[in-house]
């Protein structure tokens, strides 16, 4: 039978189970990488694992979210996660090196290969045929540390491309918006999005890599695209044409869906406030005024993007009331326009250019006024995320961007009348690893360091027989990890200290949160209500381990994104679905719920009764959790259990 590019790497790194969607599979990794603000975390975790070396072929660990280094904090960090890799062998990439996916996808990322990263754009490696999956820390931890990466199995949907963008002003970014608009943030949760059909071949590597990297909106697995001749060809230019391997679907592959896009019908597509999928045409907004245009983000910051933006800007004048601002995705992106005079030409024109790394994406730096509107090219405008909690943030493809910067209003690029130049892919691209020190072969003599806002991992008790809680926060569908634990210049210094950031958990929506989860725990812990799609976005753990050292025991929600649910289980927290929708209605904030008989139940059919002891009334949730995850949660997390089963 023919299979599909997902079985075909997935059976060559089995270490158990069965290749069969719902069931649970463990798979040998090749590659695991970390950035900064989930960084430290997750190798905190890995030092308390007790071992001599990381055991996984390549490990990279990345600077490029907390650079604002305000104060000691931030340098603490990078210090910290340099001589962490150093002394257990992994690839250390300074800060200014750039976006830790973009700068994977030059150095590191290969056809055929699974890669885990401590971040939910991980699937950017996609781009180049390979399985990427952004999961949270402990989850990298552990399989640093030896152990297979276990999720369940998801369903394989193919894209099926035909036909040819209506370039230069269409772009990859209009596709994967495109897709968003069609199939929303809840369309690919479960799912792998694996594309093929004639179209692919229309798409370079880098564009590639900005669909598989935005397809994380999706609420998907990961996203991936054939190894072809157009793959070998970057690799050869980036110096590493050993990597390629041809990859692609059998024929008479199998999936549980196939979705048909003609790239010749796109058009300049731009996502509304406050969501990726609220997606509609450039031209349906002609007209709008825009305060601020940002550039960059692992979405849309290669050398590609940047030329194109580079030809738009060049000769014009940024608009009067406009504010742009620019950063290219790595110091190899970097160097090459700065080599080729385009730096100067963007500032000559107004720009305001950043260093490389995710700046104003994660709300360091670069936050928009009072009111005003945002146009950007990354992957995400949740409410508030750019620190300007009344701000309207857009986004749209870096052409349309830069179009709009000079124009000061959004227009379509195809009436816009500017020149944008067409792109032909470079044969070469600089080769300067400088900013990258491998790992060496003798750690002995290398100490780890600590600065004072680097506090040891928090661990939760073994799970209890029974959940007195009172009910802290009932909240609507899609809520992001940015609403449970936010992250901006002021939040991110401390995501090494879990007491410290645990007083900004839900912050956003209710700042009395931390305080009254607080008093709660004195009287048995709090419990969170959610809707569709709890804890969709990032993949920080912050969201779950925080409130866990709040003393949240349970979130009972319509249904959890993926990530998040696991970062749950790994942090003892017990993920609890309604059996009946209604009623998650009549539950109100303030009530006590109490839930007995956990260690039987969990055991058991996964079904518990759940005593609204404010109300009267008792009404059913159920678990889903695969053996391993009952073990974690019994254990209190991940860590204790992967301890005990070191020690056992
Ligand atoms: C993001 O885009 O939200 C982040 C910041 O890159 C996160 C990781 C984090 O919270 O550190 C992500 O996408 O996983
Ligand atoms: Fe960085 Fe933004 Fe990409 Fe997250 S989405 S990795 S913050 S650039």
């Amino acid at each position: 039978m023919g299979k599909n590019m997902v079985e075909k790497i997935f059976g060559a790194h089995l270490a158990y189970g069965e290749i069969k969607t719902g069931f649970p599979v463990g798979l040998k990794v090749d590659q695991v990488y970390t950035q900064d603000a989930t960084g430290t975390m997750t190798w905190l975790q890995f030092e308390a694992m007790g071992l001599d070396r990381v055991k996984v072929p390549l490990a990279v660990s990345y600077v490029d979210h907390n650079m604002i280094q305000s104060d000691y904090m931030n340098p603490d960090d990078h210090i910290f996660l340099q001589t962490v890799a150093a002394k257990y062998g992994a690839f250390f990439s300074k800060p200014g090196n750039g976006i830790c996916h973009q700068v994977h996808l030059e150095q590191f990322a290969a056809p055929g290969k699974i890669a885990l990263g401590t971040d939910s754009h991980t699937p950017t490696g996609g781009g180049m045929g390979m399985i990427a999956i952004g999961v949270g820390g402990l989850d990298a931890a552990t399989v640093m540390g030896g152990s297979p990466f276990e999720l369940t199995m998801p369903q394989v949907v193919k894209v099926n491309l035909k036909g040819k963008l209506q370039r230069p002003c269409v772009t990859a970014m209009d596709v994967i918006l495109d897709i968003l608009r069609r199939l929303t943030v809840k369309g690919g949760v479960g799912k792998i999005m694996e594309y093929g059909g004639p179209g692919v071949k229309d798409l370079n590597v880098t564009e590639r890599a900005t669909i598989t990297n935005m397809g994380a909106e999706l609420g998907a697995t990961t996203s991936i695209f054939p190894s072809d001749k157009r793959t070998k060809f970057y690799l050869s230019a980036v110096g590493r044409e050993s990597d390629w391997i041809e990859l692609k679907a059998d024929k008479g592959a199998k999936y549980s869906e196939i979705i048909d896009i003609d790239l010749s019908s796109i058009e300049p597509m731009i996502a509304q406030p406050h969501s990726p999928d609220n997606v509609v045409t450039v031209k349906s907004l002609s007209g709008k005024k825009v305060d601020q245009v940002c550039i960059g983000s692992c979405t849309n910051s290669s050398y590609q993007s940047m030329k194109a933006v580079a030809s738009i800007l060049k000769g014009n004048n940024v608009a009067e009331d406009v504010n742009l601002l620019i950063n290219p995705g790595s110091k190899q992106v970097y160097e090459m326009i700065s080599r080729e005079s385009l730096t100067s030409g963007m500032i000559a024109a107004g720009a305001r250019i950043l260093e490389a790394s995710c700046g104003p994406c994660i709300g360091m730096g670069g936050a928009p006024g009072t009111g005003q509107v945002s146009v950007r090219s990354y992957n995400r405008n949740f409410k508030g995320r750019s620190g300007t909690k009344d701000a309207s943030v857009y986004l749209a493809s870096p052409v349309s961007c830069a179009v709009f910067s000079i124009k000061g209003e959004i227009i379509d690029p195809r009436e816009s009348g500017l020149n944008i130049a067409n792109f032909k892919e470079p044969s070469r691209y600089i080769i300067n690893r400088n900013f990258i020190i491998p790992p060496r072969h003798d750690t002995s003599g290398i100490k780890v360091i600590k600065g004072p806002n680097i506090k040891e991992v928090s661990v939760k008790e073994p799970l209890k027989d029974s959940v007195r809680a009172e009910v802290l926060l009932k909240l609507g569908d899609n809520i992001t990890t940015d609403d449970i634990m936010p992250a901006g210049s002021a939040v991110l210094p401390f995501r090494s200290n879990i007491p410290a950031i645990s007083e900004f958990v839900f912050s956003n929506i209710d700042s009395t949160f931390s305080k009254r989860a607080v008093a709660a725990k004195e009287k048995g812990g709090g419990i969170i209500i959610g809707g569709e799609n709890y804890g969709q976005g990032s993949s920080r753990e912050h969201a779950a381990i925080a409130p866990m050292f709040l003393g949240i025991q349970a979130v009972i929600a319509k249904s959890f994104a993926r990530i998040h649910r696991s970062n749950l289980i790994n942090f003892g927290i017990l993920p609890l679905l309604f059996v009946n929708p209604e009623d998650f209605d009549k539950i109100d904030k303030g009530d006590i719920l109490t839930i007995k008989d956990l260690d039987v139940k969990l055991r058991g059919d996964q079904t518990y009764k759940v005593e609204n002891t404010t109300k009267g009334y008792s009404f059913i949730a159920r678990s889903s959790l695969n053996e391993r995850e009952k073990e974690i949660i019994i254990k209190g997390g991940l860590l204790p259990y992967t301890k005990e089963r070191a020690g056992s």
